[in-house]
């Protein structure tokens, strides 16, 4: 604060001393050999490559906090427009590689590394994932904060710092079991601001009460208090000095609570319970994707990081000493689908209860502050609470979400008189028993902006889920942002090889600032000398994977059999079960051919992976049947390299790493209108990998930018499912023949006790086939075969390799953050300086 500043005349000696952090090679090995000796009080005598990574770490860190002290001092000074990204999840993924290359040091630090008896990729591996997400929501939140500081927006990410992130997963016997992922016994990238905490209450009752003017107020009386503790994680741009803020907060008993009185009165352990409970807050990341289960915790993890943050931006914003009429030109806070929605209410409750404004005054502020981005379609994932839970927990709360949906049931009452089922449909209150809070469309009511994650999505969101709201407010509050993935980790750092190559040509590195420029590598597919190199990179790509699979497995691929890939959370929307399927289809073919006939196949790598949730039983055992025909398949000699099942063990972003550049083709199959976007789709793509996958999400927009003839699409179309699904009641079930036959197979008991599988085979066969698994799965083995067929021409495959990954720049999440600042946030970059 002002107060805690030096005065003028004393600075001289600060600005002397100031820290700056190394710049060359041996200011880097100072660095670090003081950070062993020192901060991890190690020596020479035994320090291992964990020590090396946690001195390598430590000083990269002091380089960033020194940015970022910097940035923040500006970005205060400067006192534009800031942009508050709220998300439940931020998948980090590991940062030290990653601040390297975004601060230009890889080099040095290899050098330094090496002068000191240490291998710079062996020391980036000893890192632990920061893995506080599930998939691709969490992803596009890092991918986003990464764009955010390389394009200079004064921008904060607020979210949770669970002490558990997403479970590390262990396949036993071919089941997978969760194991707690502990994470933060060292974790040198985040400071603990001890002094930033806010008090956060829950339960209690709201008191009515007349002011002095006669006005009537509200207060929320007594209930608990939480504290929550804020952890700020420094988030380097690419080849700037810009550094932002990821701020994540923990829970702890607020400092009253942990109870003197109670200790005094000798209660001791209910003191402690007392504590452990508020500690339960913050203590783990809810394992399910595109899944809501309505629990009491999660609730509660939601106004707590709501509550929090929201008392960190006002106060911010109070510092400024602007009218709150300008809070909106001084703040934007998107919310990361509705798990944030809260944070609409929060902004209402602080600024009617507690700054004293009037409704109206406030909700028009509040409306041009928020903007909402709703990231699926699916039903089980839209958030609902339950009145009664709300009541109890958030009872002001939940009071103001009931004025909030009159006025605005009395403004559409007055658009649209006489249409009674219009304000039922759109009430945030369902009318069901218990009553519930629809959380998109109090989002959508608090927001100026709703947008969706591609073209199609987008369009599925007008023209169905919130038709009615484009209806009240006409289409232009209903946007598309296609969502993008940052080059810098998803192909700079995943992918040196590949990087290397293209800048080699491109004369330099420029692209990955500016993704557009790839497309000057159109040029060179004609150049023999180039494409091979290019074929070279994919097979070392593809023999670095090989090696993993080796170590991991023990079971040996042949690195010139065609890489099939599909790695995402396992959904049945998803459709891993059609991979497998396919992949049986496949066994079945290769045994029935004769030993001539069958050295005409193009041998293949089924690579597949991805946690399933917890409590997810068919996810399950699409899990155990992946692995079931791995171990029938691969011991098989008559089928010997033809095919291989791999299942990758606990699938997260440093694995992903590793396998996105090693793709021949990768499978983005769900039933079409199911995926929001998809971003590993453009991942593979970015890498020089080819796509098999269905007309859904941003497969379209890929398809539209790199040409059909670089794409594999099959099955049916989301304006078809509606009708399919009807008629597989109405008009009588027809199973695919080539089906039929691999669930034979499976009932044979070839892949083990047939029983565990009864239940994917009958959600086909005898449940509707809500997926489409079996329309589609006719049109999903001939694209096989027309993909293995194209494989073979190995020229014709790096050209439309090469050519896709020119076209890729539009899905750069720069691109995304522009797009959002422009049409969204309102809001302007600010360069940082030395
Ligand atoms: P906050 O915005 O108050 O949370 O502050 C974030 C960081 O910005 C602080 O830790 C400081 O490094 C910097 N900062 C905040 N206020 C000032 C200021 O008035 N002058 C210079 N730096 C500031
Ligand atoms: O968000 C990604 C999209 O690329 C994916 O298509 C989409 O499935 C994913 C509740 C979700 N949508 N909804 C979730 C995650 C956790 C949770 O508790 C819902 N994840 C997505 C990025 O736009």
């Amino acid at each position: 604060s002002v107060e805690a500043s030096i005065p003028e005349p004393l600075r001289e000696a600060w600005r002397k001393y100031s820290a700056v952090g190394f710049t060359n090679k041996e200011e880097f090995e100072k660095e670090l050999v003081r950070h062993v000796e020192t901060t991890l009080a190690r020596s020479l005598y035994n320090c291992d490559d964990f020590s090396a990574y946690g001195g390598t770490a430590l000083a990269f860190r002091d380089r960033l906090i020194i940015d970022w002290n910097k940035t923040q001092q500006r970005q205060t000074f400067a006192d534009q427009k800031r942009v508050y990204y709220l998300s439940l999840e931020f998948l980090m993924g590991r940062a030290l590689d990653n601040a390297m290359l975004n601060v230009g040091m890889k080099d040095v630090a290899r050098d330094g590394l090496k002068d000191l008896g240490f291998c710079v990729e062996d020391v980036i591996d000893q890192e632990h994932d920061a893995a506080l997400g599930n998939g691709g929501l969490g992803r596009l939140a890092a991918c986003f904060l990464d764009s955010l500081a390389t394009l200079n927006y004064p921008a904060w990410g607020y979210g949770l710092r669970y002490r558990y992130g997403i479970f590390k997963q262990e396949i036993v016997n071919g089941y997978q079991v969760e194991v707690p992922d502990y994470w933060l016994d060292f974790n040198p990238w985040e400071f603990p601001r001890h002094d930033v905490t806010v008090d956060v209450q829950f339960y209690g009752w709201v008191r009515k009460y007349q002011d002095e003017n006669g006005k009537t107020c509200y207060s929320w009386q007594d209930g608990e208090l939480v504290q929550a503790v804020a952890y700020d994680v420094p988030i380097p741009g690419y080849g700037t000095k810009s550094t932002n803020n990821l701020r994540l907060w923990s829970s702890k008993a607020a400092s009253g609570e942990f109870d003197f009185q109670k200790f005094n009165a000798g209660e001791y352990e209910s003191a402690v319970a007392d504590q452990q409970r508020a500690d339960t807050i913050s203590a783990v990341l809810y394992p399910n994707d595109n899944l809501d289960r309505g629990k009491e915790l999660r609730l509660k993890q939601q106004y707590f990081w709501c509550a929090a943050s929201l008392y960190d931006i006002v106060r911010r914003f109070k510092k400024t000493k602007h009218s709150w009429k300008d809070f909106p030109d001084q703040v934007a806070i998107q919310l990361n689908d509705t798990h944030p929605t809260l944070a609409i209410v929060e902004l209402q409750r602080i600024l009617i209860d507690q700054e004293g404004l009037e409704w109206d005054e406030a909700w028009n502020i509040v409306t041009h502050t928020f903007g909402y981005t709703n990231h699926t379609v699916l039903p089980e994932a839209l958030e609902k609470w339950s009145v009664p839970l709300f009541q109890n927990l958030l009872p002001r709360h939940l009071q103001i979400i009931y004025d909030i949906n009159l006025f605005f049931l009395q403004s559409v009452e007055k658009k649209f008189p006489n249409d009674r089922d219009l304000l039922t449909r759109v009430s945030i209150i369902e009318e069901s028993h218990p009553k519930m809070v629809r959380m998109a469309y109090l989002a959508i009511i608090g927001s100026h902006k709703v947008n969706g994650v591609a073209e199609l999505h987008s369009d599925l969101l007008r023209t169905t889920l919130f038709k009615d709201f484009v209806t009240v407010y006409g289409a232009d509050k209903f946007m598309n942002v296609t969502n993008g993935v940052t080059p810098r980790r998803w192909l700079h750092q995943a992918n040196p090889r590949l990087s290397d190559l293209i800048a080699s040509r491109l004369g330099g590195y420029h692209w990955l600032t500016d993704l557009t420029l790839l497309e000057k590598l159109e040029s060179f597919v004609e150049d023999k000398a180039f494409r091979d190199e290019w074929a070279e990179v994919k097979t070392a790509n593809k023999l670095r994977l090989a090696k993993h699979i080796k170590n991991t497995t023990g079971y040996s691929v042949n690195p010139k059999a065609l890489f099939d890939i599909q790695v995402k959370r396992i959904h049945e929307y998803k459709r891993q079960q059609l991979n497998i399927f396919g992949v049986i289809h496949r066994y079945l073919t290769i045994k029935s051919l004769s030993p001539e006939e069958r050295k005409k196949l193009v041998p293949r790598v089924s690579i597949i992976g991805g946690k399933a949730a917890p409590g997810y039983w068919m996810a399950k055992s699409i899990i155990h049947l992946i692995n079931s025909v791995a171990s029938v398949v691969n011991k098989d000699e008559e089928v010997g390299d033809l095919l291989k099942v791999i299942f990758v063990e606990d699938y997260n972003v440093s694995k992903a790493e590793l396998i996105c550049p090693a793709s021949d083709i990768s499978e983005h199959i769900s039933t079409a209108g199911t995926e929001g976007s998809g971003t590993s789709n453009m991942k593979f793509v970015l890498n020089g990998g080819l796509i098999i996958g269905t007309c859904d999400g941003a497969n379209i927009e890929i398809t539209r930018e790199i040409g059909e003839q670089n794409i594999f699409l099959f099955g049916n179309l989301a304006e078809d499912v509606e009708d399919l699904r009807h008629r597989h009641f109405y008009g009588g079930f027809k199973l695919d023949p080539d089906l039929a036959k691999v669930f034979d197979t499976i009932r044979s008991g070839v892949f083990g006790d047939p029983s565990e599988f009864n239940a994917l085979i009958s959600s086909i066969t005898e449940h509707g086939d809500y997926y489409l698994v079996s329309d589609d799965f006719h049109s999903y083995i001939t694209t096989h075969s027309i993909v293995d067929e194209a494989f073979q021409n190995k020229d014709e495959w790096i050209v439309k390799s090469i050519t896709s990954v020119a076209r890729m720049g539009f899905f750069s999440t720069d691109r995304v953050i522009n797009e959002y600042a422009e049409s969204i946030w309102n809001a302007e970059p600010l360069v940082v300086k030395d």
